[in-house]
C-alpha cells in the first residue's frame, strides 16, 4: 500500500487528542468531529498505527487512510458487533505469556494467535520468564510446535539471560512494526527495556499489578532506534474474536484444520460429529488439550453469534446439527 507523503502516523490515543509523528515531527493533534459522525462497527474512529491526513488547517486529524492489517477483538463492554481495534498497519503480534507468575492462560494466548492468523500477521509466541518454570516452558514450546508457532524462550534476570533469544527478539522488533501484547505483568515493557537499548519503560513489581494496577497505561507506538517500530500494550485479561464465522474458525488453528480431510464429514466442525479424524488426534495426544479447549471455547462464541437463539445460556449443539456426508 502507498501511503502519501503528508500522511501522519498515529503513536498514541489520549482522551481528546492524538500523538501523530508527521514530516519527522511529533504533534498533539485532535480528531476532526466528522470522524465521530462515521457509523462503523468500530468502538473508536482510530487506532494507534494508522495513518491519517489533515484537515486544510492541517490543525486537525481528518481521514484514516485504509490499513494493511489490524489486530483487533471483540470489544469487551459493548455489543457484540462492536471491534475494539489494538493496533493497525502491524506486521508482526508478539503474544507474551510469562510461564509462571502471573499463570499461563492457553485461551488468551490462543486468542491472540487465531486473530493474528485470521489477519494474516505473523506472530511468535514469547515464553517470559522461563527462569521460574523451566519444565512447564518444555511443555508450553512442545504444545505450540504442534501449531507451528515459533517460541521464544525469555528471561531477563540479570545473570540469568537467555542472551539467543533474546537477540532473535531484537532482531524480530528491528525488522517489523510489532505488537507485544498479554497479560498484566507478562514481562512486556521489561523486555522491550532489556532489548532495546535507549529504551527505559516503566515496569510494575508484580503485587502491584495483582492489584489491578498496571504499569503500562497506555499504548505507544515507540519509534525504535536501529529501525522497527513497537507497541507496548497495557495488559489484557481475554481476547474473543471478532465475527469469526465458525466454519473459518478452524483454519486458525492448523493442528486441528489439518485433520478435516480424514473426518467423515466435509462440513465437520470436530464438536461431537461421528468419526471426526480430529477428535480421535486429541485422544490419542496428538492435538494438544488446551488447544483443543480454546477452539471449543471460540466455537461456542461463533455458533451464539450466528443463531440468537443459543444466547440464553443453552450449550451449543453437538454434532453441529445436520450434516453432509462425503
Ligand atoms: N523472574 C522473572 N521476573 C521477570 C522477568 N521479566 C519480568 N519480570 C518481572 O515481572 C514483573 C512485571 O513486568 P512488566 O515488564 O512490568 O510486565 P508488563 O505488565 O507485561 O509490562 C516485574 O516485576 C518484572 O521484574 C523474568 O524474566 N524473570
Ligand atoms: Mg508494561
Ligand atoms: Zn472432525
Amino acid at each position: 500500500m502507498q501511503i502519501p507523503s503528508e500522511a501522519g502516523l498515529v503513536l498514541r490515543i489520549d482522551a481528546k487528542f492524538c500523538q501523530v509523528e508527521i514530516h519527522g515531527e511529533r504533534r498533539r493533534l485532535p480528531l476532526a468531529g466528522k470522524l465521530f459522525e462515521q457509523k462503523t462497527h468500530e468502538k473508536r474512529p482510530l487506532a494507534v498505527g494508522d495513518h491519517v491526513l489533515l484537515d486544510q488547517t492541517g490543525q486537525a486529524i481528518d481521514q484514516v487512510l485504509p490499513r494493511s492489517s489490524q489486530l483487533h477483538r471483540r470489544a469487551a463492554t459493548e455489543g457484540e458487533h462492536q471491534a475494539q481495534v489494538l493496533a493497525a498497519n502491524i506486521t508482526h503480534v508478539l503474544a507474551v505469556a510469562s510461564v509462571k507468575s502471573p499463570p499461563f492462560q492457553p485461551e488468551l494466548v490462543d486468542g491472540l494467535l487465531a486473530a493474528a492468523a485470521r489477519e494474516r500477521i505473523a506472530a511468535t509466541l514469547v515464553l517470559t520468564k522461563v527462569d521460574l518454570a523451566k519444565k512447564a516452558a518444555a511443555r508450553w514450546v512442545s504444545v505450540y510446535e504442534h501449531a507451528n508457532v515459533r517460541v521464544l524462550e525469555t528471561c531477563t534476570v540479570a545473570g540469568k539471560e537467555t542472551k539467543e533469544s533474546l537477540a532473535e527478539l531484537a532482531e524480530l522488533l528491528h525488522q517489523n512494526r510489532s505488537v507485544l501484547i498479554g497479560l498484566s505483568g507478562a514481562g512486556k515493557s521489561t523486555l522491550l527495556n532489556a532489548v532495546v537499548p535507549g529504551v527505559t519503560l516503566r515496569t510494575g513489581r508484580l503485587n502491584h499489578i495483582q492489584q489491578g494496577r498496571h504499569t503500562t497505561t497506555h499504548t505507544e507506538l515507540l519509534v525504535l532506534p536501529g529501525g522497527g517500530h513497537v507497541l507496548d500494550t497495557p495488559g489484557v485479561r481475554n481476547f474473543h474474536l471478532f465475527c469469526t464465522g465458525s466454519q473459518e474458525l478452524q483454519f486458525l488453528f492448523p493442528e486441528i484444520a489439518a485433520r478435516l480431510p480424514q473426518c467423515a464429514f466435509r462440513s465437520c466442525l470436530h464438536n461431537g460429529e461421528q468419526d471426526c479424524a480430529a477428535q480421535t488426534a486429541l485422544a490419542a495426544g496428538e492435538i494438544p488439550k488446551t488447544r483443543y479447549q480454546s477452539y471449543l471455547r471460540m466455537l461456542a462464541d461463533a455458533l451464539t453469534a450466528e443463531n440468537p437463539a443459543l444466547r440464553s445460556g443453552r450449550a451449543p449443539p453437538r454434532g453441529g446439527g445436520r450434516r453432509r456426508p462425503r
